[in-house]
């Protein structure tokens, strides 16, 4: 196991599309378990592979309060948005220090694999719909900061480059 580094935005390469994994190789399931223990120690609720630098289509999330039941998602896709949308903070291990209102749909329905290689299919809601969309985002080269207005993601964009330039 290793703690992988997180990159900041701005940094370009977490703007990189994530390619497909075509099979669940030694070298993805050694990724998932040092993305399982990042994403514990930052500590966050999900991780996206592009975040430690590694362009592929692979997700670690727990959303549970007691750090139970750590996921991976392979290659996820959303099937279906629900047409109600909801106002909720995120914060982003890519964007620290930042928590902003975001509009996402409640429900969806998504695809992926899990990391034994099966395909299932789930809907979730909540705070996992909310995790799963964002995660996704990622896989896309998207974040957070681009639903927020130009002025809002500037002045972010300004604070972590000077934070990058003068590390504590
Ligand atoms: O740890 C995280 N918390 C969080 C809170 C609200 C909405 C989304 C998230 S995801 C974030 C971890 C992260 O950056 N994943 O990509
Ligand atoms: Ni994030």
């Amino acid at each position: 196991m290793a703690l992988l580094e997180i990159l900041h935005y701005p940094d370009p390469r977490l703007r990189q599309q994530a390619r497909t994994v075509e099979a669940i190789t030694p070298d993805i399931r050694q990724l998932v378990n040092d993305m399982f223990e990042t994403m514990y120690a930052a500590p966050g609720i999900g991780l996206a592979a592009i975040q430690v630098n590694v362009p592929k289509r692979v997700i670690t999330l727990d959303i549970t309060e007691d750090k139970a039941e750590p996921r991976c998602l392979i290659n996820p896709v959303i099937l279906a948005s629900g047409s109600e949308r909801e106002c909720a903070d995120e914060g982003c291990l890519s964007v620290p220090g930042f928590y902003e209102p975001v509009e996402r749909a409640t429900r969806i329905r998504f695809r992926a694999m899990d990391c034994e290689g099966r395909v299932f299919e789930e809907e979730a809601y909540g705070l996992l719909a909310v995790c799963v969309q964002h995660e996704i985002d990622h896989l896309e080269g998207k974040l957070f900061v681009d639903y927020l207005s130009i002025l809002k993601r500037n002045r972010i964009r300004k604070k972590l480059e000077k934070q990058a330039k003068r590390p504590l």
